[in-house]
């Protein structure tokens, strides 16, 4: 399988010709990964402090994660949703146990799951609510991020995911991330949902101020507006809960989940609801060829099983508390802020710090990878697994690189 490793300049060359240039990785070219490490091909350790963007929750390669994969892998991968399979009930039944959703639709990436909901809930909105045919709106906040997809950069504040891809989808409405009050101003008769991140990731963990989730509940109960919580990033205990949601005791009407979901060894994810909205979705009026296929619902269940038994959430909450703690206590002038909650971290730096980038380079030359954010800000979020030790050690080499570049 694996040919003795080339150069590493070899393979950035093959992906620089052949390859589209839609991102701008760092130069490491990583051929193996377990718990919170990874390492390149010329053999260096790296303490990986993204975790694909928190889709590998569980730490790399988790091998109770894998053995099932390969067992399951050996028996039945797909079948299409033409026929039934033993993987899809169980999955159903865990995921029902565990976030409490009465109604599941499986899908496979986190944009098919956003994809899917805005679809239930325009149909919800048009059967149930009674909004007239074409007219549904739907509530999203600035600077959002919930994926990649035509319909949802449609509704991206991000002028660069929007650029030159338009025409765009109308019916959605965008108001200030953070302010209830513009919520309720936003509701028409014909809003059928509001749909936001309890934390934004991708605008540089965006935290909302304290009783904001409660808020926008009340608001959307008021007057009948699904709540749709995009947990893709923030859920599976990457904010040292299960949700985020949780941090205000706050239920959502439909919470879409993804990346973690299987521990990142293949893109499962999941529209978690109810029947009244769910229920709207009858045969033939939606699917996919992989959704809620045996391998991934096995993989699924046992990324989830992983996540509880081995109290990976407790640890995040725990490790992520004193991750931020150590990082407030760099000194130096570089850092404006230090925020995030469990371990879903940001660092923002000042403008004139020469931009995250460079930051991230040089930690990376310290074995620490991470990923900027826009212009100033650095993200750490690494495998739920991680330990005191190794938060303690990349701290320091934190400290080192944020203190020490001038
Ligand atoms: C990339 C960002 C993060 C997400 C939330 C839905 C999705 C995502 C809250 C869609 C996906 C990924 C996409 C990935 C990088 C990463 C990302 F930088 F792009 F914005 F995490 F912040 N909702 N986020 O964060 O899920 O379809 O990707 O499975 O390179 O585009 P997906």
């Amino acid at each position: 399988m694996n040919s003795s490793p080339r150069p590493p300049e070899d393979y950035i060359a093959v992906e620089y010709e052949l390859g589209a240039h839609n991102y701008k990785p760092l130069d490491v070219v990583l051929t193996r990964g377990e718990g919170v490490w990874v390492w390149d091909v010329e053999g260096n350790r790296y303490l990986d402090c993204l975790a694909a963007y928190s889709a590998v929750n569980q730490g790399h390669c988790h091998p109770k994660i894998l053995e099932t994969m390969m067992h399951q892998a050996k028996r039945l991968t797909l079948t299409s949703r033409a026929f039934r399979n033993d993987q899809l009930a169980p999955f159903y039944e865990e995921v029902a146990e565990l976030t409490g959703a009465h109604k599941i639709l499986p899908m496979n990436s986190g944009a098919e799951a956003v994809e899917s909901a805005v679809k239930a809930v325009r149909k919800w909105g048009y059967e149930v609510k009674g909004v007239p045919p074409g007219q549904a709106e739907i509530i999203v906040a600035a600077n959002n991020f919930h994926g990649r997809t035509l319909g949802i950069v449609g509704f991206s504040t991000d002028p660069v995911a929007r650029h030159n891809f338009g025409p765009f989808a109308p019916g959605f409405v965008v108001i200030p991330f953070g302010d209830s009050e513009a919520l309720r101003q936003a509701i028409t008769p014909n809003t059928v949902a509001f749909l936001v991140e309890p934390i934004q990731g991708e605008a540089g963990v965006i935290i909302p101020p304290d009783g904001y989730l409660r808020e926008i509940r009340d608001i959307c109960h008021e007057h009948g507006v699904t709540l749709i919580l995009d947990e893709i990033q923030t859920g599976l205990g990457r904010t040292g809960k299960l949700f985020a949601e949780e941090y205000e005791d706050v239920e959502a009407d439909v919470t879409l989940v993804g990346k973690a979901l299987s521990g990142g060894f293949y893109p499962v994810s999941a529209v978690l609801s109810n029947q009244e909205i769910l229920g709207v979705l009858r045969p033939g009026e939606h699917g996919s060829t992989f959704g809620g296929n045996p391998l991934a619902c096995a993989v699924a269940r046992t990324a989830l099983k992983v996540l509880v038994e081995e109290g990976m959430i407790d640890n995040a909450r725990e490790m992520g508390d004193r991750f931020q703690a150590l990082l407030e206590g760099i000194g130096g002038d570089a850092i404006v802020d230090v925020r995030g909650r469990g371990l879903m971290i940001a660092i923002e730096l000042h403008a004139e710090a020469g931009g995250a980038r460079r930051y991230t380079e040089a930690l990376k030359d310290r074995g620490i990878l991470c990923k900027e954010t826009h212009t100033n800000t650095i993200r750490f979020a690494p495998p739920l697994v991680i330990t005191a030790d190794q938060v303690d050690w990349a701290a320091s080499e934190i400290a080192a690189v944020v203190g020490g570049i001038s």
